[in-house]
């Protein structure tokens, strides 16, 4: 964990943010996998990391704005549970770790919010993504699961994401720690990558990578030679020369900070004269969008430049046709980009999604947009100082969606569908990056990884 003095000043910050009433944060517990004593691997919740840096399950923890006091609610293991997990440290010592010092059993949790609720005080808590918190939620505040959405704190939910939008250089240290895993990661996946091997083999690969260094993933890897389906977990193909591989993977550090990366890699070690062709446009696109990351910027404005990039490369190979700015417009880009540009990263991987996308990515002026393609963006509101985000345009070739597309004569009068039909089994191409927006415009996070053709297909032959 970071210094006690980091979790103090955070919590100091948001007493002072939220001003009256309590702040109710629950911990995770460990969830069952087939039965209950056979658990997935253990992972915090984020803002409960954030904000007390204990990283054990069955905690819970109370803020008193009003009195300045803080408490965390857990139990010391018994005799009993000694036998199968060993020694621990006390609460009480994880917690002095952390700058608190007052601890209490957890059956004293109910009693406290009790008392809380027969004075009227508000109690803040923030929405809940583990089923079993939902009920905790239930019991102590006497809720009904049913309407918790209704009653979770919007001012709460401003204050964390006010806060943890913002990376201190111990954070950015941290993900760049992610980072080193991931240059490992992507390199042993571009020398792996040869036809006859099976993709698991080389997300097998990058799962070591991760373990042996006291880190995990940091979300399911997209490890595919189908990189045109954008979230593709299944890694059972054999991969054959002239295939490209989308590896979009991360790793997560022990303190939780996450890495996010897409290469795509030829399998043969070459590019084909095609491949490289919308390799490049990807590639330019991503440039471009990296050098206008700057503060002030709205990424919804970046997110078109780049889809402008996209539609003007695709253009030039003629599978589009008429004024670029105007088939953007249009929504011509989102044929074959139909996702977000990008998003916010740090204790989770899309950070902060848990709080509720629109509090993170938007503002009360700056809106989602609710078409296609647009609707995907994660993040649209301006960039500021501190912000970690990553910037990953793509290419995909969807035949199902080109079929419709064509049938319903979308677009037609941008659309060369003759020439868009050729691509139909070209795949996809996804390039992504971690950057920080500082003062001085964007720093791409973390040592360079092969990202040219020339530097991919270095690394991959
Ligand atoms: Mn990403």
């Amino acid at each position: 964990m970071f210094a006690s003095n980091v979790y103090i000043e955070r919590r100091k910050r948001l007493i002072s943010d939220i001003g009256s009433g309590l702040i109710l944060f629950l911990g995770n517990e460990l969830s069952p996998m087939n039965y209950p004593d056979n658990q997935y691997p253990f992972r915090q919740d984020s803002s409960f990391l954030y904000f007390f840096g204990l990283n054990c399950p069955g905690l819970a923890a109370v803020i008193d704005t009003d009195q300045g006091a803080e408490c965390v609610f857990g139990d010391d293991l018994t005799v009993d549970d000694i036998i199968w997990m060993g020694p621990q440290p006390l609460l009480k010592e994880k917690c002095q770790a952390v700058g608190i010092s007052e601890t209490a059993p957890l059956d004293q949790l109910q009693p406290l919010l009790d008392r809380a609720v027969d004075q009227d005080r508000q109690i803040h808590f923030l929405p809940q993504y583990r089923p079993e918190n939902v009920l905790k939620i239930q019991e102590l505040l006497d809720i009904h699961q049913t309407v918790i959405p209704d009653h979770v704190s919007e001012p709460l939910i401003r204050a964390v994401v006010a806060q943890r939008s913002f990376k201190s250089d111990e954070e950015i240290a941290q993900i760049e720690a992610a980072l080193d895993m991931s240059y490992e990661m992507q390199t042993t996946a571009m020398k792996m990558s040869k036809p006859g091997v099976c993709e698991r083999e080389v997300a097998a690969a990058m799962e070591q990578i991760v373990l042996a260094r006291d880190g995990r993933l940091s979300f399911p890897t997209i490890f595919s030679i189908h990189g045109e389906t954008l979230h593709n977990h299944y890694h059972g193909n054999i991969m054959s020369a002239g295939d490209i591989a989308v590896n979009d993977s991360g790793a997560e550090t022990p303190l939780g900070y996450a890495s996010d990366i897409t290469r795509t890699i030829p399998v043969s070690g070459k590019f084909s004269q095609r491949q490289k062709e919308i390799y490049a446009i990807v590639f330019e696109s991503q440039t471009t969008a990296i050098e206008a990351s700057k503060p002030g910027v709205e990424v919804r404005d970046v997110h078109r430049l780049a889809s402008e990039v996209l539609v003007s490369g695709l253009k030039d190979l003629g599978l589009v046709k008429g004024d670029v700015s105007q088939a953007v417009e249009a929504g011509v880009h989102t044929l074959f980009f139909q996702c977000g540009l990008g998003h916010m990263m740090g204790l989770d991987v899309h950070d902060m999604e848990g709080l509720g996308e629109d509090y993170v990515g938007y503002t009360d002026t700056i809106k989602r947009n609710p078409e296609f393609g647009w609707r995907s963006l994660r993040l649209g509101k301006a960039l500021e100082p501190g912000f970690v985000i990553t910037v990953e345009p793509g290419l995909y070739f969807i035949p199902e969606l080109i079929d419709r597309w064509k049938a319903e004569r979308k677009n037609i009068q941008f659309v060369s569908y003759d020439a868009v039909e050729k691509y139909k089994d070209f795949g996809g191409i996804r390039i992504e990056d971690d950057i920080l927006v500082t003062e001085d415009g964007p720093r791409m996070l973390g040592g360079p990884i092969p990202r040219t053709i020339d530097e991919v297909e270095a690394m991959s032959s």
